[in-house]
């Protein structure tokens, strides 16, 4: 390509004469050119990757360097007086993901298209994404996210399809995103829409009529699930989703001379956590109309989906009501009653079956019976699932189970976030890493070199910088480049355990007010969006932004430790916090974590983690090994036990442990109540006191020993630079590559 002709032909005009608003929208329409070209001959198979989100990221970027034309657009801008990055924070985030499940669903489809695999996301376009989050005195606030504008990455197709609900009949729209992979084929990412949608009915932050399905149905992401409506609006979302979906592979398969008994030999369906399982019902309900009989119809669909399971906790793994579906979705209520009847013919164990006493349907168990394929997302979590959750399961299945251990992108979270450390990567071992990602470990010889060592430190200081400077011009905000930077990004949830995080700082605060100051300073980072209806979720938020203020407001402490929240965490704020972070907190309780990919994000530029045995910190700890990585806490072995056991207590911590009670009681102490809500406070510290399910005071010592230590391992620069590299160098394993290589491998076989 020769940009110097192209881009001013998009424009119309010069690139100096240009704004950074047209320079966008002219690279955009090339980009969306340059992949169209890039489309590939269908092969026979092709998976479906069907998520309820694909949280992708800005595309620009991803989409340059993926067709090999980064630098030189880069450098033509520049050359003309433009600013790729400037033209980048134009671009606004499609809003279209929670978090780690959504993340994944779009380095997997970066993965396929890189390897050069037939595989395309199912989804839906939520026009008003999961929701924009604010902090106003000191709480979370939630807005719309109208990430659409007139021009983005979405192309609207001429497809439609009916999806027939009980009581009425919505007609799709299909609307696609080009998924271009490195170097390589271009697929598609299909997000399924209602042409009636109506943003005008949101009101009063996020707030809108539930029953109004014509007018809601793809406004939000996971609306609030915390009433009957909106619980029954997920049901609306998901069977919309699935029956176009189920629609669409059924069209491309006959297209391709399917003759529907041999419909595994065209498609494997991914269904991504349990929000598509009306699949299943769905296809056998199409199949059966076409013509194949109902036994017929199971077979087919039973060897073409294959199901991945994201979580253990209880509360995560959806059950419906067998009323709710009766009244969204009655035409695959025989089916699923056919599908639990077959179960209850061979197996006698109640703990399997479909529907269950209460006449509740357990999505995850359509997905077990029928799919040939039940997948866990780091290897603990895969062997959990096999003892515990899944144990009966898996007695009667055991070929099924199989363990992928997740990965991240390292197109997107290497090269695109961390230019700096690519470079110097590029430098020392070439650019094999690219594309074999296990190459990494060849950045392990350097590992003595003085040289390098200097230089890792040097990218990393640069990154702090740069993360000051995006702090300070959004949100005023003025940190110190020197300091440790310690982060903790994800959703907020009592699992991940940001509440101990913040009573460690409580502790800190206090050790530094009694004169017992950390040698280099600390600035504790957070990000992360509480689902609005998750009231402690929410009180932690408020927690941990009163303790921000404390700080601002308090010059003996301010220069040894500050706090700071990120407003509106999402891909892009994470884009530049991971390439600034110097310690990476993992700290879930043991076994609840299913993998985490962000640990993996970080390790791969150059933090240590500090975390638990859980999810994939356990594969982590595995490729630096002991000295590479800080380890505390509970094992999930007696988590377990304690869960089984229920002997655990908080209030016996509190009583014996002087430091857990001067942090617990600071909560509600007279500092904090000066800022924040005497509500939010006392209940959060209520929560902790009395239930503390998530055993926040069981590992509380553990965790603060444990981050003394990589504390003062800090203050050794070059020691640590060490681990930096080797953690770096032990990346290779965590690239999305390899794991859809295994997908494909042991489950897809395209
Ligand atoms: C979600 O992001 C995850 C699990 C879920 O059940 C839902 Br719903 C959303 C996350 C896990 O919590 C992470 O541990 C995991 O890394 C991620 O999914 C991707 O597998």
């Amino acid at each position: 390509m020769h940009i110097q002709e192209t881009l001013p032909r998009y424009l119309g005009k010069s690139v100096s004469e240009a704004s950074n608003k047209e320079i966008y929208h002219a690279l955009l329409a090339l980009v969306q050119e340059a992949a169209a070209g890039k489309k590939a001959a269908d092969s026979k198979k092709k998976l479906y990757y069907i998520s309820a989100e694909f949280l992708i990221g800005k595309l620009l970027s991803n989409n340059l360097i993926n067709l090999g034309i980064y630098e030189e657009v880069k450098a033509f801008l520049a050359h003309n007086g433009k600013n790729l990055s400037e033209i980048e924070e134009l671009e606004p985030e499609p809003s279209l993901g929670n978090g780690g499940l959504g993340r994944l669903a779009a380095c997997f489809l970066d993965s396929i298209a890189a390897l050069g695999l037939n595989g395309d996301g199912i989804g839906l376009n939520y026009h008003l994404g999961l929701f924009k989050q604010t902090f106003e005195n000191f709480l979370q606030k939630e807005t719309p996210d109208p990430w659409i504008e007139k021009k983005s990455w979405l192309e609207k197709t001429d497809v439609t399809y009916p999806v027939e609900f009980g009581g009425f009949t919505l007609h799709s729209r299909m609307y696609d995103i080009a998924v271009t992979g490195y170097e390589n084929r271009t697929n598609k990412l299909h997000l399924f829409d209602v042409d009636t949608v109506a943003e005008e009915i949101v009101h009063d932050g996020i707030t809108f009529d539930k029953e109004n399905i014509p007018k809601n149905l793809t406004l939000f992401l996971y609306p609030d699930d915390s009433d009957e409506n909106g619980r029954l609006l997920r049901i609306y979302q998901q069977y919309f989703m699935v029956s176009c979906a189920a629609q669409l592979i059924l069209d491309e398969c006959t297209a391709k001379g399917c003759t529907l008994l041999d419909l595994p030999d065209y498609a494997v369906i991914q269904i991504n956590d349990t929000h598509p399982t009306l699949v299943i019902p769905e296809l056998i309900r199409l199949l059966t109309k076409k013509g194949l009989t109902m036994d017929e119809a199971i077979a087919v669909v039973s060897k073409t989906c294959a199901y991945t399971n994201h979580t253990i906790l209880a509360e995560a793994l959806e059950k419906w009501p067998l009323s709710y579906l009766q009244k969204v979705v009655p035409s695959l209520v025989p089916i699923i009653e056919i599908l639990d009847d077959k179960v209850r013919r061979k197996f006698t164990d109640e703990s399997i079956a479909i529907i269950d006493r209460n006449d509740t349907v357990h999505m995850a168990h359509i997905d077990i019976h029928y799919g040939f394929s039940v997948n866990g997302v780091a290897a603990l979590h895969t062997e959990i699932l096999k003892k515990n959750e899944l144990h009966n399961f898996y007695q009667i299945y055991p070929e099924k189970f199989k363990n992928k251990t997740n990965g991240i992108t390292f197109r997107r979270w290497l090269l695109h976030c961390n230019p700096l450390l690519t470079q110097l990567l590029v430098s020392c071992i070439g650019t094999g890493f690219y594309k074999e990602p296990a190459q990494l470990e060849e950045f392990l010889r350097f590992k003595t070199d003085p040289e390098i060592l200097r230089q890792l430190l040097e990218i990393k200081y640069t990154n702090k910088r740069r993360l000051c400077e995006y702090l300070k011009s959004t949100q005023d905000i003025t940190l110190d480049p020197d300091s440790v930077f310690d982060i903790q990004i994800k959703r907020l949830h009592e699992y991940k355990r940001q509440q101990m995080n913040a009573l460690y700082l409580i502790d800190k605060y206090l050790q530094i007010k009694a004169g017992n100051k950390p040698s280099t300073p600390i600035t504790a980072i957070f990000g992360a969006k509480a689902a609005p209806a998750y009231t402690i979720a929410k009180d932690i938020i408020h927690l941990i932004l009163c303790l921000q203020e404390l700080i601002r407001r308090d010059p003996d402490v301010l220069p040894y430790l500050q706090i700071v929240m990120v407003e509106n965490y999402a891909v892009e704020k994470a884009e530049k916090l991971i390439p600034a972070c110097d310690i990476s907190e993992q700290i879930s309780l043991a076994s609840k974590e299913a993998s985490g990919t962000g640990n993996m994000k970080f390790m791969l530029n150059g933090a240590i983690t500090l975390g638990t045995e859980d999810g994939a910190n356990v594969e982590i700890h595995e490729q630096v090994g002991d000295e590479n990585i800080f380890l505390f806490g509970a094992s999930s072995d007696v988590v377990i036990r304690h869960y089984k056991n229920a002997d655990y207590s908080a209030k016996a911590y509190y009583e014996k442990d002087k430091d857990i009670q001067a942090a617990i009681d600071f909560i509600t102490g007279k500092e904090l109540l000066s800022i924040g809500n005497k509500e939010q406070l006392t209940r959060l510290q209520n929560e902790l006191l009395t239930k503390d399910w998530f055993m926040t005071l069981l590992d509380f010592q553990a965790y603060k020993a444990k981050k003394e230590e990589a504390l003062r391992a800090y203050e050794d620069r070059t020691a640590w630079a060490e681990k930096m590299l080797v953690n770096i160098a032990h990346a290779g394993f965590f690239s999305s590559d390899r794991t859809i290589t295994e997908y494909n491998r042991d489950i897809w076989r395209l």
